[in-house]
């Protein structure tokens, strides 16, 4: 990875001033890594702000951070300016539509990406630079290594921040981690990442957790190897995910498949897979797409047309 260091180096001596943006509903990998790059930047006496709208219904675990935070520029939509020599770094993400504020690509600003999803057809284009590694388990792993890589000092809170956003974007280092992951695991204890704050930041909401166990409850067992949960009530596309996860720690569950209505009128499907069952093959029968243990689609059909698909694509 030196050389995508030497590249944001040479990046970041370019510019005056820089503007970090995530994606939207940000979540701790996002946060995390966006301080990162602020504090390597800031190191390098160069001006910097996250972009981050904290009056929005920002998620629980993002506001136990965002709150225990006091010497970051955070700006939003109502007050961020672009001066000459402004880059734009896109953390976490590569779609334009995906972005916090996507308005901001209108603006006569270069642009710089670093993602470690995997590539959609959507990407920004006109990039003055883009950095996409979905080999990586999260953007604070890429960004821990360049905290390294410069030397440049973090406190427990922001060391905090990334140990729990690396834990839910491997889902408790089960996802896509190495050897590599755990060193900047260990990294970040060195910069004093507390134990407890990062349980603090993971600690859910009890109804949440409820609801979850009552889908859960719900689900059942196609075969000896698929489970499947189809969820009646309108949900967030991450609550399938969520569930998809839950299901795949069972005993016996070799791939799970999460069916229901989400918030904008259509159906997704979240699917989990150990790796024996290819769950993108069959997710991209229907228009999704993922990793072979990781995938989702969203459906025009209704509830009944897509379980019944599904388990017609999983019966083959
Ligand atoms: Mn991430």
């Amino acid at each position: 990875m030196d050389k995508l260091f030497k590249n944001l180096d040479q990046l970041i001596e370019k510019y005056d001033y820089f503007i970090i943006m995530a994606h939207a509903h940000p979540d701790l990998d996002a946060l995390g890594s966006s301080l990162a790059l602020y504090k390597c930047i800031e190191a390098k006496n160069k001006k910097v702000s996250i972009f981050l709208n904290k009056d929005a219904k920002l998620d629980d675990s993002l506001l136990k951070g965002v709150q225990r935070l006091d010497d970051i520029d955070f700006v939003d939509e109502r007050n961020y300016k672009i001066v000459d020599n402004t880059l734009l770094f896109v953390l976490d993400v590569h779609s334009d539509k995906r972005l916090e504020y996507p308005e901001i690509l209108n603006e006569k600003i270069d642009v710089a990406v670093l993602d470690h999803h995997i590539r959609r057809k959507d990407y920004i284009k006109n990039t003055v630079y883009m950095y996409i590694n979905s080999s990586l388990s999260s953007m604070i792993e890429m960004m821990t290594n360049y905290l390294v890589y410069t030397g440049t000092e973090i406190n427990s809170i922001i060391a905090s921040i990334m140990l729990a956003g690396m834990e839910i974007d491997t889902n408790e280092y089960n996802l896509k981690t190495t050897s590599k992951t755990y060193l900047a695991a260990s990294n970040l204890m060195k910069y004093g990442a507390d134990i407890i704050f990062k349980q603090e930041l993971l600690k859910e909401n009890m109804d949440e957790y409820i609801k979850r166990a009552d889908y859960i409850k719900q689900s059942f067992k196609l075969n000896d190897e698929i489970a499947m949960c189809v969820l009646t009530d309108q949900v967030e596309q991450p609550i399938l995910a969520e569930i998809a996860d839950d299901l795949l720690k069972l005993n016996n569950v070799e791939a799970s498949f999460v069916v229901g209505r989400i918030d904008n009128g259509k159906v997704g499907i979240s699917t989990r897979s150990m790796g024996k069952i290819n769950v993108e093959k069959i997710v991209s029968k229907l228009g999704g797409g993922g990793s072979t243990t990781n995938a989702a689609a969203q459906l025009d059909m209704s509830l009944t047309e897509v379980r019944k698909k599904l388990i017609q694509l999983l019966g083959e």
